[in-house]
């Protein structure tokens, strides 16, 4: 990969943390054109969130296995193969042999649609590239964390962020970057969590479902539209109208499973009254926003004075487990 240079002050054996951010998208990001290097069929847009990160931890050494923890949990199983074949990954880019130690700590929960794999991947790029001795640019970066999960790209910056799709095979030019940084543009996202199970269709398989859908053709098509909408809406700091159409982007996304063979419904009872619920605050005057990734919660998108309305309206709704409010949060970092 162009761009990834040694770093002669970051001798291998040398302990790195890094801290990411999870970041929601408003433009989403659902379907592949290259699935082993998670090449995205269209571009998308999203916000980073403050308050929802994963931390990682990278050090090589003269072990004869790579030692993998998440959350405290040495246990072998998806996850743990899933960072560890990421860990060889940048062990080849870098050139070196060492074995690995990583240690991963989630302040989200996992695997329940808040996007904990961006917040993973992203840590996990910045920590174990420098552990290795490379010193990377954030585009570099954004093209690493790629590697381990699509939305990862997006949580090396900071703010709203650009994923561009891309039109190189080898996905070099398939990197985000940031359109406004966190104090850019300050609003809320208010997160509405309505399960904590973990889901039964990844997102990775919910998009080769997606493939079967007779709305996918459309999707890819009218994406452009869509991202240009986005993109002028948060230039203009235009609440409503990057709200309606990242409502639209979230919906057109779900529907193309509705559709699918078989089909693939994320949603939950307590999902549609939490749509109803913000629609009918909109009626009354409060703007709020809805936005669904590839679980049950519901993400509203909202000014800060009225994210405790809706919040409260939210917390109201049988079924919501849990409400959060996020503020627009910080990239990736190397943490001491
Ligand atoms: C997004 N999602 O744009 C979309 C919307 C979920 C719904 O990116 O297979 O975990 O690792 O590239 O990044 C979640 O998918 O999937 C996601 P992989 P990823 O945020």
């Amino acid at each position: 990969m162009k761009g990834l240079e040694p770093d002669r002050s970051t001798m291998p054996g040398a302990d790195t943390t890094a801290r990411a951010n999870v970041n929601v998208a408003l433009i989403k990001y659902w379907g592949k054109r290259d699935t082993a290097l998670n090449l995205p069929s269209t571009g998308s847009i999203s916000l980073t969130l403050d308050g929802l990160w994963v931390k990682a931890s990278c050090a090589f050494g003269d072990g004869s296995v790579d030692e993998c923890l998440i959350d405290g949990s040495g246990e072998a199983g998806d996850d743990a193969t899933r960072v560890l074949r990421f860990v060889d990954l940048i062990r080849n880019e870098a050139g070196i042999a060492a074995r690995a130690r990583v240690n991963t700590t989630s302040g989200v929960p996992k695997g329940i649609g808040l996007a904990s794999s961006a917040a993973a991947f992203a840590s996990l790029a910045v920590a174990v590239s420098r552990a290795a001795g490379m010193r990377l640019e954030p585009p570099a970066l954004s093209a690493l964390a790629r590697r381990g999960s699509g939305s990862a790209a997006r949580s090396i910056f900071g703010g709203f962020v650009e994923w561009h799709r891309g039109e190189r095979p080898d996905g070099r030019d398939s990197i985000a970057e940031p359109i406004l940084p966190p104090a850019g543009w300050d609003v809320r996202m208010v997160v509405a969590v309505t399960s904590s199970a973990r889901k039964a269709i990844s997102s990775s398989e919910g998009m080769q479902r997606a493939a079967s859908s007779p709305l996918y053709p459309p999707w890819v098509e009218s994406a452009e539209r869509d991202l240009a909408e986005a993109r002028r809406a948060i230039a203009a700091r235009d609440l409503e109208a990057l709200g309606l159409v990242a409502e639209h982007s979230a919906l057109k996304m779900h529907a193309i499973g509705l559709a699918a063979r078989p089909p693939l419904v994320y949603w939950l009872g307590a999902t549609v009254e939490c749509i109803h619920r913000v629609w009918a605050l909109r009626e009354e005057g409060t703007r709020g926003y809805v936005t669904i990734d590839a679980g049950p919660q519901v993400k509203v998108l909202c000014e800060p004075a009225d994210a405790p309305t809706i919040a409260g309206a939210l917390r109201d709704v049988a079924g919501v487990e849990r409400v959060l409010t996020c503020a627009p949060g910080r990239g990736a970092e190397v943490r001491g």
